[in-house]
């Protein structure tokens, strides 16, 4: 069902805590935390709670959730002190998405060329 924790969910389990992350900010609805594999100073990702596979579905199904997201882009930005940042979500394998759940990077602190590869 739209929104509920996926067993093989490797974000999910981020949620539970059943593996490790490095969390930067946390609130009732979302989770923010240090890509794994960083293609910048700052890289975060920004995950709804709820599981919801990519930001088309996540939007469909819960526009309030999709803007607890939005803002937490901010957030993040804010406390990295960055001045302008790239924000970005992958859709699609051929877009470069690898994991299910919906999330946002946060790409900022060098600069960001565009278009982007
Ligand atoms: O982005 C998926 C991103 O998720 C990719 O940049 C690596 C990151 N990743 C994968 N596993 C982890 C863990 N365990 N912690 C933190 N970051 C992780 P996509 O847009 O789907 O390609």
């Amino acid at each position: 069902m739209a929104g509920e924790p996926q067993d093989d969910c490797l974000f999910c389990k981020i949620v539970a805590g059943t593996i490790p992350a490095t969390i930067v900010r946390q609130t009732e609805t979302t989770v923010a935390f240090r890509d794994i594999n960083p293609q910048a100073p700052t890289h975060v990702l920004i995950i709804p709670k709820a599981h919801h596979e990519n930001a088309a579905a996540l939007a469909a199904a819960d526009p309030a959730l999709t803007a607890d997201v939005l803002r937490e882009a901010q957030a993040v930005a804010d406390e990295e002190k960055l001045d302008s940042y790239r924000l970005v979500f992958n859709t699609g394998s051929g877009a470069g998405q690898t994991v299910w759940h919906v999330h946002g990077h946060v790409l900022g602190g060098r600069g960001l060329e565009w278009p982007p590869g």
